[in-house]
This record gives structure tokens, sequence and C-alpha cells, in this order.
């Protein structure tokens, strides 16, 4: 049976994912193989911590481009070793951290096709850049950029009709105009702005690789209906930026074979490389979320709630996105910057481990005895705080279980009703990414939303989603509609589902309410 390799570039690790798959029965696939290697680990030479260059100033959130290409490197020999049959892969693809943009110089096409086995890819990579850092999603310093670009296009509202997103500081429009003003001449020297997604496929392809529309719609430059570059958005972003983007091409198309370097390098064969895209729209697919109403968190670096839609629909309070699907549709989703890194925060700052962290929520009841928390450790995107600060209500400094029971429900509370423009709601959710192996947090997730929540079998889903694009794309390719409803098919979750307790449910509707409230005097406080 053919194999697909998919890759997940997150924040703080790189995944890799082979699935077996035939398009003959396509609900059967399989994973056969999965390999993670953290950033921090494997590359402490490059000095990032959780994945980002330490910086002073906490709205900045960088990464060099290079570790991510050093990581690939370290991957592909990881996957040659495996044991695997290389010589089955037939397509390749990838998810990645979305909105980072990597910005390549003028010798980079030249350099891209005639990349040197004998040399590791992040040292290539690092020639090729005319900016050696890639701003993150987590990057909140571009919020003036952001701003000016939503005034040169007549506001927030006309700007997310077309984009599918109000103009976001991480955003990669907001992001490249700052460039550009701090930094003119190296912007000048750029040929081309990738994603974090098209850097990847094109060291895989040993060319400048396109974009695919899902992670393009995460840019505010793009006309999420038309699927192409809104030219009032490139030009309101910076001067001659239409040469220096990518083009854009179909979800999961064929876009090359797999480089010489990587044949000779790893002894991998000439496989079909299909565009990459992000790791939401990968990890979409993934968790087997394919039809509107179906509803996934993610719990990971930054928390999300995500489901697939047929139209584009725009949130009218203007935290959320609508993004393009790997299914050809669209997705809305929302984000949270402080996911994962906020429950480490309060885990590490009592001392706990996971398991006492999950204890100590066990032991608290839905409501907390009235103690509330909302965790802003770092600038958040749902609700904007650009300056950090944790806000308690009720709750002593010193109150480990307090605090416990406050980040979970304060991040179940704030998905629910920051997720209230999706118009679904959700009886059933797919929960995925580290934290959903955690019984005791989906049971507050499934309390809050009122809803059953079926944990994925699977806690990364990018991966084997990109796998998956690969798959269909390699299909496509030789003629064959493989419908993304019977891929879903392979994703069904395998435990039985955590139930909502309904007293449980009552005591959170009303708490939604206080939630509001706390929220909105807070940003009150901080304007
Ligand atoms: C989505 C977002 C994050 C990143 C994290 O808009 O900013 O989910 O994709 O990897």
């Amino acid at each position: 049976m053919a194999l697909y390799l998919g890759f997940d570039c997150s924040t703080q690790s790189l995944t890799a994912a082979v699935v077996e798959a035939d398009a003959q029965r396509p609900g059967e696939w399989r994973s056969v193989f999965e390999s993670a290697l953290s950033f921090d680990e494997a590359l402490p030479a490059f000095g990032a911590e959780h994945g980002v260059l330490p910086h002073d100033d906490p709205r900045v959130s960088q990464a060099p481009p290079a570790m991510w290409a050093a990581a690939l490197d370290l991957m592909m020999a990881r996957v040659a070793k495996s044991g695997i049959d290389l010589r089955a892969i037939a397509g390749i693809s990838g998810g990645a951290q979305q909105h980072g943009s990597v910005y390549l110089n003028g010798q980079a096409p030249a350099m891209l096709q005639s990349m040197d086995p004998a040399r590791p890819a992040g040292e290539l990579a690092s020639g090729m850049l005319s900016r050696g850092v890639s701003p993150l999603w987590m990057d909140a310093s571009a919020g003036d950029e952001a701003h000016e670009i939503e005034q040169a296009l007549g506001g927030a509202e006309p700007l997310a009709r077309r984009t599918g997103s109000r103009a976001f500081a991480r955003f990669t429009a907001a992001q490249i105009r700052r460039f550009w003003k701090q930094e003119p001449g190296a912007y000048a020297r750029t040929s081309r702005v990738h994603l974090v997604s098209s850097f990847l496929a094109s060291l895989l392809a040993g060319a400048s690789a396109p974009l695919d529309p899902g992670d393009a719609s995460g840019m505010n430059l793009m006309d999420l209906v038309e699927r192409r570059w809104y030219p009032p958005a490139v030009d309101a972003t910076a001067p001659h930026l239409l040469a220096k983007l990518p083009p854009i091409v179909a979800a999961s198309a064929v876009i090359g074979t797999l480089a010489p370097y990587w044949r000779a390098r790893h002894g991998f064969p000439a496989a079909p490389l299909m565009v990459w895209t992000g790791d939401n729209q990968a990890s979409l697919v993934g968790s087997g979320l394919v039809e509107e109403g179906q509803v996934g968190i993610s719990l990971g670096t930054s928390d999300t709630i995500f489901g697939p839609i047929r139209e584009p629909r725009v949130d009218a309070s203007g935290t959320g996105h609508v993004y393009g699907a790997p299914t050809g549709a669209f997705m809305a989703l929302t984000c949270f910057a402080n996911g994962s890194l906020a429950r480490e925060r309060v885990r590490d700052t009592f001392g706990l481990d996971w398991p006492g962290f999950t204890a100590l929520l066990r032991s608290t009841p839905p409501g907390n005895h009235g103690r509330m928390l909302l965790p802003w450790f770092e600038p958040e995107i749902t609700p904007r705080v650009a300056v950090p600060g944790v806000v308690r209500d009720g709750l002593a400094e010193d109150d480990a279980a307090g605090h416990v029971r406050g980040i979970v429900e304060a991040q179940m509370m704030a998905m629910a009703r920051h997720s209230a423009w999706m118009g679904v709601r959700p009886l059933e959710i797919r929960a995925t990414g580290g934290a959903s192996g955690n019984a005791a947090v989906l049971q507050v997730m499934a309390d809050v939303f009122g809803a059953r929540v079926f944990r994925s079998a699977r806690s990364n889903t990018t991966a084997p989603g990109a796998a998956l694009c690969a798959f269909r794309g390699a299909a496509a390719e030789s003629g064959a509609d493989v419908p993304w409803r019977e891929i879903a098919r392979g994703s069904r979750p395998v435990d039985t589902p955590v139930e909502p307790d309904p007293a449980a449910h009552a005591v959170y509707r009303d708490l939604m309410t206080r939630h509001a409230r706390l929220e909105g005097q807070a940003l009150a406080r901080r304007v």
C-alpha cells in the first residue's frame, strides 16, 4: 500500500507522521510511523525557549527559520532510518504554525536549486535569508501596522469581509509592514516572503514553493472567496509586495518532486510533493472534521476552537477568523494565545507535576467556589490584550487549587463565549493537542459547552492530517476524486466520550455572565 509523509512544524516541535492509505478504501488509512522532536532539546544551539527566541520586549516573538530547516533535516534522517519502505512514499506534505513569515534574499532561488547534500539544511537555509528571524503567530508588536492597514482599507469590517479577518498584529501583512518600516534595506533585498509552510516546502522542493488558500488566508492579504491576492490589501502593506509573494495554488495540489538534496543526503525517492498548509487546516482534516456543524478544540501552545463552514461568515465581534480549508470550503477559528504555556505557568508556579495538577482540578467543584482568573500571562489574541497581566477575582495568589481550576474554567469559558459567532452550537466536540489526554480537563470542557467530548485517537492530528492532504492530492493527480467524508471515517475517535454533567453545565451558564463582566472590566481598565 502507498505511504504518505506529513509534517507538523509547530511552535515548539517538529512532528512527522507516515500514513498508509488506499484510494479504493480511503476510510481505512492508518498511521504507521510518528515521531516528534522538540526544538529546544534537539537544537539547543539556536537558543530558543519553547521554540521562541528570548526578547526584552514581551510583545516580540521570533524564531530562527534556520532552526526549522535543521529540524527538517534531522527528521528526514529519522524517517529514513525508521525502517519504513521509503520507495512506497507516494506523497509528502506538511502543516506549519500559521502567520509566521520567512524572508528570502535574491540568491535564494539559485541556492535552493543547488543545495549541497554534504551540508546540513540549517546551514544552507541561513545563507538564503534576508532576515535572520521570523516573526511568529505569538508576536503582538505590530498593532500599529495592523491599524494602519485597516485604515487604508476603510476599516476592520471591509477588510474582514474580503480577507476573512480584521487586521491582527500576528497576521503576516502587519508583520511585513513592520519589517518594511523598521528595516527598509533588508525588505528591499527580500526576493520572496514565505510563510513557515511554504518555506519548508521550498526546501523540500529545491525551488520556491507556492501557498495553499488555507495558510494564505492567515495573512490579511488574500481575497478569501477568489483565492487570489487582494491588491488593495497588498498595496496597503508594503511597496512592491505583490512580486515578493508566492503564487497561490489549490489545496493539496502537487507542486513538484523531492529535491535531489534529500535523495542524496537521506536516500529518499523522487516522491511527489504537495503544497503545505497551516497547522490548523491540517489538524481540521486530521481530526476528521469535514462537515459544517462539527467542532474541534486543540489544546496546544495556542488553544484553538475551529470547525468547517460552507460559506464564509464574518465575525462581527472581530475576534474570529475565516480561513480556507483543505476541503476547498472554509473553516472558522478563534485562537487563544494563553494555551499550554499558561497551564504550565500555573503548574510550575505551585511546584506541581501534571498528576498533581489533575488531582487539584478534581478536588475542586465546578464554579471554583466563585474564584475566577483571567490567565493573560502573555499578550492575548482573544480578547485582544496587548499588555499582559493575570486578573484574579476572589482568588488568593497562593491558592494552588483555585488557580488550577481557575485557569481551566477560564480557558473553556473564553472559548465558549468567543466562538458563539461561528453559529454552531456543538453537541459533540473533538479534542486534540497535548492537554486533550487529560480527562479532568475534558470534563470541564464538556460541562462548560454542555456537549460530549471525544478525544482524538491521536494527540497530534496535524502531521497525519498533512499526510492525508498528500494522499488526497496524489489521488486527484491520478484522476480520482476521493471524498473527504470517506477519508474522515478513518479519524473516528476510539474511546468513549466524556459526557457533560447537566448540573455543572447550569453552574457554568450562570458563571459565563460573570466571566464576560470580569473580562469587560479588565479590558476597560487597560485602555
Ligand atoms: C491560528 C494561530 C495559531 C498558530 C499556532 O490563527 O495563530 O493557532 O497557527 O500554531
